[in-house]
């Protein structure tokens, strides 16, 4: 792609980095954590590459200070990180633990002087074990366990963070735990999967209204993954089928549900039995930006080993792909930022976007920088086409615990060496920060 590396984008877009609690705190029994799922997955016998698990991942709950150095020094200007629910809310509910509040107010003061803006996510797939233990998303009961616990991050940090996000990727996670079984709980039934679809938009819905009331001046947001979907043989209906239901399970569902108060074709028949009267508009509550995390396009065939029936096809043998196998295609990226102007008419926030390798060694990643520079010409583009983007967040600030996978694909635009734990920013880090600097005009 020819992409327009010139292009300057508008004073105040956000230049950041995202990260997540599970995938890079570690402490996972420090200062009265309590377990989640994720620290239950990890334990079961060949769920995760490797037996790995985030017990101490980049251990950032002692290297912040460290990390936000190293944003500081990169020249980011936000930066979006997770909320542990376990750190804060041990069981899910009830008794807080203040040692897990401290950690954010650290983490929060240290960005506020290094002039970095919080973005701060509710949940990135870590779901309290005891909550699991009640029922999980399953449970109608878990979107009023999460408003509470909403409530209490709005009133501790809501007077210096403004950007909210309720959940991140409301699709993959529920698809990957409730119907192809590899996510934490590790359920693959099609019932659950509906329930759990449903429970997390009312989770959402009722999240947005506490954050409202609660943080004054609050931007809030949803964090979902939309990656335009294609039949991998356009000419075999069936494919095309297959990719049909795979755009609504994990393109539609819920930012459809979410912004305009409906579920799509295929899927909404199947979920109403769960659906209460005055849910559509419990869920469909008004917010100031979406938050996108894209990568790839994906290409679709039917899969009969899912609950779903549908599943994964192969993409065109002509097509790049990064390291780890993901087609690269920078202009589906800039026509997913047109099309979602147009759907939902939401500033829009990239809360990822990045390249995962699982062979480079060290700091040179010249692919990654490729990339990188690739897809952010390509909002270029978006933008002068007339698309609302406001700001891109990279995934990842480090490289850290790409869950199932482990820590063997690496997404970090800063390399971590888990013996020693040393932070040595790579090539893609010295480019993004130049690029920067350009567009800031520092
Ligand atoms: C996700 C995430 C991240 C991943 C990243 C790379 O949605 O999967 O938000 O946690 O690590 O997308 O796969």
């Amino acid at each position: 792609m020819t992409g327009r590396s010139d292009f300057r984008f508008p004073p105040g877009f956000r230049w950041g980095a995202s990260t997540s609690a599970y995938q890079i705190e570690g402490a996972a029994n420090e200062d009265g954590r309590g377990p989640s799922i994720w620290d239950t997955l990890c334990r079961m016998k060949d769920r995760v590459d490797n037996g790995e698990t985030g017990d101490v991942a980049c251990d950032h709950y002692h290297r912040y200070r460290e990390d936000v150095a190293l944003m500081r020094g990169l020249g980011l200007n936000a930066y979006r990180f997770s909320v542990a629910w376990p750190r804060v809310l041990p069981r899910g509910r009830g008794a807080v633990n203040a040692a897990g509040l401290d950690f954010y107010d650290r983490l929060i003061d240290s960005l506020l002087e290094a002039e970095i803006e919080p973005w701060l996510c509710l949940y990135h797939w870590d779901l309290p074990q005891a909550l699991q233990d009640l029922g999980g998303w399953a449970s109608r009961d878990t979107a009023g366990w999460f408003a509470d616990y909403a409530a209490v991050c709005a009133r501790r940090y809501g007077d210096r963070v403004k950007n909210w996000a309720t959940i991140n990727e409301f699709s993959v996670f529920t698809l990957f735990a409730y119907a192809f079984g590899a996510g934490a709980p590790g359920i693959s039934d099609r019932q659950e999967h509906l329930k759990a679809m449903h429970h997390v938009n009312l989770a959402h819905g009722a999240g947005v209204d506490v954050l409202r009331a609660l943080v004054p001046g609050g931007s809030i947001g949803a964090v979902h993954s939309v990656q335009t979907c294609r039949p991998e043989d356009p000419a075999n209906p069936e494919h095309c089928e297959s990719a049909a239901l795979f755009d609504e399970l994990w393109n539609l569902a819920f930012p459809d549900a979410q912004l305009l108060g409906h579920y799509p074709p295929r899927i909404a028949a199947l979920i109403e039995p769960y659906v209460q009267a005055g849910d559509m508009a419990r869920i469909c509550r008004p917010i100031d930006w979406f938050g996108l995390n894209h990568y790839a396009p994906m290409y679709s065939k039917p899969d009969d080993g899912n609950v779903w029936g549908c599943g994964w096809g192969a993409a065109p043998d002509d097509m790049p792909r990064t390291d780890i196998g993901w087609p690269m295609d920078p202009t589906a990226f800039r026509d997913v930022l047109l099309d979602l102007g147009k759907r939902y008419r939401l500033p829009v926030y990239v809360t990822e976007n990045g390249f995962g390798s699982k062979t480079e060694t060290g700091t040179d990643d010249p692919r990654r920088l490729a990339y990188l520079r690739d897809y952010i010409a390509a909002m270029g583009e978006a933008l002068m086409a007339g698309a609302d983007v406001r700001g891109y967040f990279v995934w990842s600030l480090l490289d850290n615990f790409e869950w199932n996978g482990g820590y063997a694909p690496r997404f970090g635009i800063v390399h971590v060496d888990y013996e020693t734990q040393a932070r040595t920013p790579k090539e893609s880090a010295r480019w993004y920060a130049d690029f920067i600097r350009g567009q800031r005009g520092v």
